[in-house]
């Protein structure tokens, strides 16, 4: 089951690693054939190597457009050794095996992401001869051994030194499944920049997801986990994050950090969030972020222990002194004061992290939710609808100061699990209801969720993330002191909900978009 390396081809569009890896391949004695930039490098480093051409009998062509993809190349990988006739036929032709092929791709994700690329120089970055090549070594790896990855230059040149020259079946089946997963991932990427392009819902994408974090555990202990990205994807939840300080991120730990990200990403205005159990339970902006802070932890102090919370400014000495006195499971900002890091830092299990990335949440990205065998995909419910598409419904209308409110409060109910209800004042929560099954109990979780922190009511506003069914809601909300709602509207019932407002002069907006979260 071994097979002797005599003769391998190098075509590498990563340089690195390429000529340590050609030199141990030479002094094994193995023909080294190369296409010409590959060559142009191992000659510079004074290695002997035949150039793809002269194997091939055929000029590069086109610009290196056709390079490898020749007949002579493919035969010599792709026959099988065993067969007489097959055999017979290299002999025939006079076509020379080809026992191990090394091979990087074009690198398209790479120029896809450079600032003002154009549309001619990634598709010159479709890498066809590439892909061609270590598909046909990765299907013949019961004779011949695929190289993808620089990371595996050693191991391979180690084994073949062990064994003679030799590399085991073992070795190159865990090559050809490494080869195959690089080819998709590619593929994958390729159709993603395509898909991209699509002003509607994607037609022809394949989703693919590579891991970037290995768990600890999932939501529970005994549920294995690790964290994927989409492939392809410009950021994701941790692409620009890093973590300067505590214990492994959790699964729990990523899906609040999400949440919490995408809450404070909603404001312009210094912002603080506090994310349990995927919900917010305090959420609030201010001229500066301690104040900020300092309201969003008022709402739910008994909820926010061992909460997640996140930041849109840097976090000072002040601040971080007032978070290093609670119990905080996890800090992200863009940046904190030196002073305050090495306070946030005294604690060894708070996990700190820094968000480095400017950009917010992209447009176009999708939202998946899993299903048994399979996933529901759906745009991201991002974004707010501008003030102009809201109507007011009742007589009363809102003062600015109260517009102010609502449009927070909706802002947070956006990311509040359904049914969501949140009620604010002065640009801070006061009371959350998340997550109920029916609408007039998320109100009246929020009432007391307010009373139990101790937060008048009165003069707070009202979000709900989707229309009131019936005037129960309201008129709870209404009879506590709350003075402006904000809804989407919809229902049959809107005359009933409208009358109950205009009966107590409380203005009412309809946004016309609903927002639920499941
Ligand atoms: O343009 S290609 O799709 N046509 C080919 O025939 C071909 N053969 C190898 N690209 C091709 N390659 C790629 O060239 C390899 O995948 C590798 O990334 C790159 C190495 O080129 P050079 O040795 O000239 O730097």
């Amino acid at each position: 089951d071994e097979v002797r390396v005599r003769r391998a081809l190098l075509t590498v569009s990563d340089k690195r690693g390429i000529v340590d890896f050609a030199r141990g391949l030479a002094e094994l004695g193995v023909e080294i054939v190369s296409t010409g930039g590959t060559a142009q490098e191992l000659r510079r480093a004074g290695l002997d190597v035949r150039a793809v051409e002269d194997y091939t009998g055929f000029p590069e062509i086109l610009d290196g457009r056709v390079k490898t993809l020749n007949p002579r190349i493919h035969a010599g990988i792709l026959a099988v050794r065993s067969d007489p006739a097959h055999a017979e036929t290299l002999r025939q032709l006079g076509i020379e095996p080809i026992d191990l092929v090394c091979v990087n791709l074009y690198p398209f994700e790479r120029v896809v992401a450079r600032r003002g690329v154009s549309d001619r120089e990634v598709i010159e970055n479709i890498d066809i001869g590439g892909p061609t090549l270590i598909r046909a070594a990765a299907k013949n790896h019961a004779f011949c051994a695929v190289v993808v990855s620089p990371e595996s230059y050693d191991a391979v040149l180690e084994e073949l030194r062990e064994q003679d020259g030799a590399i085991s079946f073992r070795t190159r089946e865990a090559l050809a499944a490494e080869a195959f997963a690089y080819t998709a991932r590619y593929e994958a990427a390729i159709s993603r920049w395509f898909s991209g392009r699509e002003e509607e819902f994607p037609q022809h994408a394949t989703f693919a997801f590579e891991k970037v974090l290995d768990l600890a555990y999932g939501e529970n202990p005994h549920q294995r986990a690790a964290y994927y990205a989409e492939v392809g994807t410009r950021s994701h939840l941790l692409s620009m994050v890093s973590k300067l300080h505590g214990r492994d991120l959790s699964f729990n730990n990523l899906l609040d950090l999400d949440s919490g990200r995408r809450v404070v990403e909603e404001f312009e205005l210094p912002a603080a969030v506090i994310i349990k159990h995927n919900n917010p339970c305090g959420c609030a902006v201010a001229a500066n972020l301690r104040d900020a802070f300092e309201k969003a932890l008022e709402c739910d102090p008994q909820s926010a222990f061992g909460g997640v919370y996140c930041f849109n400014r840097s976090v000072d000495a002040a601040l971080a002194k007032r978070l290093h006195e609670l119990f905080v499971e996890l800090v992200f900002a863009p940046g904190y004061d030196d002073e305050a890091l090495e306070l946030l830092m005294r604690k060894p299990n708070v996990r700190i992290l820094w968000n480095q990335e400017r950009r917010r949440a992209l447009a176009g990205e999708h939202d998946f939710k899993r299903v048994r065998g399979g996933i529901l995909v759906q745009d991201r419910d991002s974004g707010l609808e501008p003030r102009e598409q809201m109507r007011v419904v009742t007589t009363a209308r809102p003062t600015e100061e109260q517009w102010g409110d609502l449009l927070f409060a909706m802002r947070v109910c956006k990311h509040v699990r359904s049914n969501a209800i949140v009620l604010a004042r002065n640009g801070a929560t006061v009371g959350i209801g998340a997550g109920q099954m029916s609408r007039v109990d998320s109100v009246r979780i929020a009432l007391e969720k307010a009373r139990i922190a101790g937060l008048d009511v009165a003069g707070a506003v009202m979000a709900s993330d989707a229309f009131f069914p019936f005037p129960d809601g309201p008129e709870l909300a209404m009879e506590a002191g709350v003075s402006a709602i904000i809804q989407p509207g919809g229902s049959q019932r809107d005359p009933e909900v409208i009358a109950a407002c205009d009966r107590r002069g409380v203005p009412m907006v309809f946004t016309q978009r609903r927002h639920f979260k499941h």
